[in-house]
């Protein structure tokens, strides 16, 4: 039987994560043939988001260093080490529907990523700012014109991988440049990408991201790794 690994990264999530954890289509997914592991990696939360994490069926990652990508990256190592087939992360935010899951993973394509594209989807009209959807158009129109691999929706949280796409990545993103380096992973190590429309609504809670701070991070991310495709840290 395949295993999937879900992955929920949480930073102060209490209000959202219960929902999140309990729209997760455990039963779809084992109709589907999967054996289900849940997997949250918390970057430090204050407020209650640990003690709801530990009422669930899951494991927990109390994440080193700060940031969304740090996170991403030592859940990537233990889904490598627990030998799953198949990974899936969506923000604990309440912006994603669980619902979504399968038909991320069945549109996963040979040694590639499945990638929601909420630009192209069903957008709640209170989700996005228009602040934050100019600048998610911008910096996907950048990755395109940089790195030359068609994406549509650069900075969406909900992808679904296999696991040689995993074991492809060249990663070193503390924050929220995890995505676009992603993308430029894919783009230079040749990784299949498939985009699926997905439905996104606005978040429960407070928001982690500060627009225009992160977003120029996300920026400078597309353009370092133009010119150094591998992170120092993965050179051989
Ligand atoms: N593990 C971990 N997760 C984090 C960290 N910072 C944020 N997150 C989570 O990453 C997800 C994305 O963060 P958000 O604040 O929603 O950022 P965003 O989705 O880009 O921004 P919004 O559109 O404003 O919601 C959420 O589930 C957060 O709880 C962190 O340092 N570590
Ligand atoms: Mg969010």
């Amino acid at each position: 039987m395949p295993s999937l690994f879900i992955m929920l990264p949480t930073l102060d999530e209490e209000k959202a994560l219960s929902d999140v954890y309990n729209r997760i289509p455990f039963s779809k997914l084992n109709k589907m043939g999967y054996d289900c592991r849940v997997v949250i990696v918390d970057g430090g939360s204050n407020d209650d988001t640990l003690e709801i994490a530990r009422g669930f069926d899951c494991e927990i990652i109390e994440q080193w260093g700060e940031g969304k990508g740090a996170g991403i990256r030592q859940a990537f190592k233990l889904f490598l080490e627990k030998k799953d087939d198949v990974l899936v992360m969506l923000d604990s935010d309440g912006t994603y529907h669980p619902e979504e899951i399968p038909n991320l993973i069945l549109a996963i394509p040979e040694n590639g990523i499945a990638i929601g594209d909420r630009l192209h989807g069903n957008l709640a009209s209170d989700a996005m700012t228009s602040k934050n959807w100019i600048g998610n158009q911008l910096l996907t129109w950048l990755a395109v014109v940089l790195h030359g691999k068609a994406i549509s929706d650069l900075c969406s949280g909900f992808w679904a991988f296999s696991r040689k796409a995993i074991e492809d990545l060249k990663l070193n993103s503390m924050r929220f440049e995890i995505e676009a380096e992603m993308y430029t992973s894919c783009a230079y190590n040749n990784i299949p990408i498939t985009h699926v429309p997905i439905s996104y609504s606005k978040r429960v809670g407070k928001a982690k991201l500060g627009s225009v701070k992160d977003g120029t991070s996300i920026a400078r991310k597309l353009i370092i790794r133009r010119i150094f495709p591998v992170p120092h840290e993965e050179r051989e």
